[in-house]
C-alpha cells in the first residue's frame, strides 16, 4: 500500500479524498491541473497526497460550486480563503434547496464554507436558523418536510465536528460544560454555541443531546466547571429537579433556551438568546475567579451521584 511522503503533513491519497468529499478522482485531477487547487504534496511516484488544509480548500471549492460559482472563481476564492461576499440570502437559498433535495454532499460543502467564512455564531444566526425556522413553519402548515429538517440538522452537526478541532478534554482547565436536558433532542443550537465558544479559544466541554442527569453530575464532579449550561428547547424537556440538584451541590447552572421560560417561571434568569448564552458562558470563568478570590463560606456537599 502507498504511504505518504515522510515529514509532510499530507495524510490522504486521491482515492481517500474522493471518498471523503464525494468528488470523483478524475474531477480532483481536473481541478488540480486546471485551477491549481489540490494536493500540496507528491511522492516519488508522483502520486498526490493531501493535507488537512488541502481538504479544507477542496471542501470550500465544493461548497462554492454548489452555490453556483463558476469553477475558476470557486477555485481562486477557495485558494484565497475568502468568500465573505456571498450574501446571507444566497446562502439561505442554496442551503434550503440542498436540504430540500436531501443532498448531504452539497450541504457539507455549503456549511463548511459558511462556517469557515462567517464563523459559528453568524452561520447559525443568519443562515442555518432561518432555514430551520422556515422548515418548521412549513411543517406547521402541513407540508411534509421532516426529511429535509433531519438532513440539514445531521449535515450541520457533522460540519461542526469538522469545524471544531478535536481537543483532549482531560487537559482543559475549568471548562464550561454544555449539555442538553435529558429528554432534549434539539441539540443543534447548543452545539453551535459550543463551536462559537471554541472559536474564541474558551475551554468548553460539549456533551450532546438527551444527556442523562447522572452523566452531567459525573462530568461536573470531574471537571469542576465554573458553569453548566443546560439547554432546553421545549418546556417538556426542562428538567427542574436536575437544575435544583446541581445548584444544591454548589454548581453554577445557567438554564438556556425557550423551554425553561415557563418552567422557571419568574425572576430566575434564563439565557433566552444565542448571544445571551454566549455572553454568560464566555464570562463564566472570569466571574468564578472573582468569586473565588473573595472570602467565602465552606462549599456545600459534593455533587450528588444520581445512579
Ligand atoms: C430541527 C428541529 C428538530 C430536529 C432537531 C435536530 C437537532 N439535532 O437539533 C428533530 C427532527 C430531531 C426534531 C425533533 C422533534 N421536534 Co423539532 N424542530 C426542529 C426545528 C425545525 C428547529 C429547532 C431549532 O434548532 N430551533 C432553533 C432556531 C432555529 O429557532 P428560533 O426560533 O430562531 O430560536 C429561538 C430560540 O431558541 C433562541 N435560540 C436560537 N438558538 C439558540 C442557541 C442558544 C444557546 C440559546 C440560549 C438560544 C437560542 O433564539 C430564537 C429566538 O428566541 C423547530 C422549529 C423551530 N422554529 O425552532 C422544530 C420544533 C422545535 N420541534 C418541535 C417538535 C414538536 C419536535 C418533536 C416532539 C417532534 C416529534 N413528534 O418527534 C421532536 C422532539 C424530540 C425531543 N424530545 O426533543 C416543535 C416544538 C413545539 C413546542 N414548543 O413544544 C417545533 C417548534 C416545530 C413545530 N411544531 O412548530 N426537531
Amino acid at each position: 500500500m502507498a504511504v505518504p511522503p515522510a515529514r509532510t503533513p499530507a495524510r490522504w491519497n486521491s482515492a481517500q479524498v474522493a471518498e471523503i468529499l464525494g468528488v470523483p478522482q478524475v474531477t480532483l485531477r481536473t481541478w488540480d491541473n486546471r485551477y491549481g487547487i489540490g494536493a500540496s504534496h507528491r511522492d516519488s511516484g508522483d502520486r498526490r497526497w493531501y493535507s488537512a488544509a488541502d481538504l479544507d480548500r477542496l471542501r470550500r471549492m465544493r461548497g462554492l460550486l454548489a452555490q453556483g460559482y463558476p469553477a475558476r472563481t470557486a477555485a481562486s476564492t477557495a485558494l484565497a480563503g475568502t468568500a465573505a461576499d456571498v450574501p446571507p440570502h444566497a446562502r439561505i437559498a442554496s442551503i434550503g434547496s440542498a436540504a430540500g433535495r436531501l443532498s448531504s454532499g452539497a450541504l457539507a460543502g455549503l456549511l463548511d464554507d459558511a462556517l469557515a467564512t462567517l464563523g459559528a455564531a453568524r452561520t447559525w444566526g443568519s443562515v442555518i436558523a432561518p432555514v430551520l425556522r422556515d422548515l418548521g413553519d412549513r411543517w406547521n402548515d402541513g407540508e411534509d418536510c421532516m426529511a429535509a429538517e433531519w438532513t440539514l440538522s445531521a449535515a450541520a452537526s457533522a460540519a461542526l465536528d469538522r469545524h471544531v478541532p478535536v481537543v483532549d478534554e482531560a487537559s482543559l482547565a475549568e471548562p464550561v460544560v454544555l449539555a442538553c436536558s435529558p429528554g432534549e433532542r434539539h441539540e443543534l443550537p447548543v452545539k453551535m454555541l459550543y463551536a462559537a465558544l471554541r472559536e474564541t479559544g474558551a475551554p468548553a466541554v460539549y456533551l450532546g443531546g438527551m444527556v442523562p442527569g447522572q452523566v452531567v453530575s459525573e462530568v461536573v464532579r470531574r471537571f469542576r466547571p465554573p458553569l453548566v449550561l443546560l439547554w432546553s428547547m421545549t418546556s417538556s424537556t426542562a428538567d427542574l429537579p436536575l437544575l435544583r440538584e446541581l445548584r444544591g451541590a454548589g454548581i453554577g447552572v445557567c438554564p438556556a433556551g425557550p423551554g425553561w421560560v415557563p418552567a422557571v417561571n419568574g425572576p430566575e434568569p434564563v439565557a433566552e438568546t444565542f448571544d445571551d448564552a454566549l455572553r454568560v458562558a464566555s464570562g463564566a470563568r472570569a466571574r468564578a475567579r472573582a468569586v473565588a478570590q473573595r472570602p467565602r463560606r465552606r462549599r456545600s456537599s459534593p455533587v450528588p451521584n444520581r445512579r
